[in-house]
Order: C-alpha cells, then structure tokens, then sequence
C-alpha cells in the first residue's frame, strides 16, 4: 500500500525563510526542509493500481501558472490541545481551485470525494503533548506577508512514516498551464 497526497513544494528562498523562522516554542517538532509543503489533497492510502490510476487523472488537471505570499501563522487542535503550528498563503482563489480539480481528478480516478473543508497551510511543526506559549512565535511571525512566489508546479508524493517524522517522496510532478 502507498500513503499518497498532492501537494506544492514553496521554492527554497520560502522554505529558507520558514526555517530561519524556527525555534522558541516549547514542545515543538519543527519540520525540516524536505517536510515543507502545502498539501492540495490527502489521498492516504491505496494500492498500486489506484495509485497509477490517481497518477494518470492528475496529467488532466489544468490550471495557470500563479502567486502566492506566505501570511498569517495559525494552529489546530485535536482533542482541544494545539497539535500542528502552520503558515497560511495569500490570495486562496488559485489554490482553491487548483483543490478542487486535484479533487476532481483523484474522484474520476475511483476515490471518494474530499470530506473536509480546505484549508491551505504550510506545517512548520507538531506537538504531541500540545503547544506551549506561542504568543511570542506569532508576534515575530504572524502578521506580515512574504514576497510572492510562483506556483508552476504540483506533485504526487508518498509519505513513509518512520520513528522521526513522515518521510516524503515525489512520485511525479505536473506542470500548471
Ligand atoms: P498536516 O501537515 O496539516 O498534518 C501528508 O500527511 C500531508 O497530508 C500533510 O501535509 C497533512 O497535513 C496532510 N493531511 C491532510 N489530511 C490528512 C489526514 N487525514 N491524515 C494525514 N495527513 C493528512
């Protein structure tokens, strides 16, 4: 079985500036550069042959080229504990859109539909045992807005999870336009 989602990968000057932002927060598992990423649609997992199958609907997907700038910080929590510290991007038109043809693709390719609302998110860390004070993280932060980057592409990838974390594999890349 293969563990699969579609997501973009922000260009190394935006996951440079992520990273540079990490540390301060007590209990956090920041994530590492090759953890970055903005998840368009969680798969989970599936069998070979459906995997081929999502891989191929995900060649029909069209959509332009776009922008995007990192903005405010947030969290979520699970149980009423914070469990995932993330950066949102600016503007959501595009990304919404490009969710709902990768949806759209991945249902013409057998699954169900997606169930939850999207909320576009880059994960910069988890907590296991929830967050401690995070007010001085998103003072720094929060609240200010990176140069725009460019969305050209999106990828198919596998997450592997192991003892420090999900591992993280492009199985294939698309082109926007
Ligand atoms: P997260 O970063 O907010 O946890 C690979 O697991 C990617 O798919 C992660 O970016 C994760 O989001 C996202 N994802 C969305 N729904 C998920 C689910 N039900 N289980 C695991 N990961 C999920």
């Amino acid at each position: 079985m293969h563990r699969l989602f579609v997501a973009i990968r922000p260009p190394a000057t935006i996951r440079a500036l992520l990273l540079g932002s990490m540390g301060g927060v007590p209990g956090a598992r920041w994530q590492d550069d090759d953890q970055l990423h903005l998840t368009l649609r969680f798969i989970g997992e599936v069998d070979r042959h459906v995997a081929a199958d999502v891989a191929a609907a995900l060649g029909s997907v069209r959509h332009p080229p776009f922008e995007l700038s990192l903005s405010e910080i947030g969290t979520f929590d699970r149980k009423g504990r914070i469990d995932t510290l993330w950066a949102g991007v600016r503007p959501h038109d595009d990304v919404e859109a490009l969710h709902r043809k990768v949806d759209q693709a991945v249902v013409r390719a057998g699954l169900p539909p997606e169930g939850r609302a999207f909320q576009p998110h880059i994960t910069l860390a988890r907590f296991t045992r929830g967050a401690g004070d995070l007010s001085g993280f998103v003072s720094a932060h929060g609240g200010t807005s990176s140069q725009p980057f460019a969305v050209a592409h999106f990828g198919l990838y596998e997450s592997t999870l192991g003892s420090e974390g999900a591992r993280y594999e492009l199985i294939e890349r698309y082109a926007l336009g």
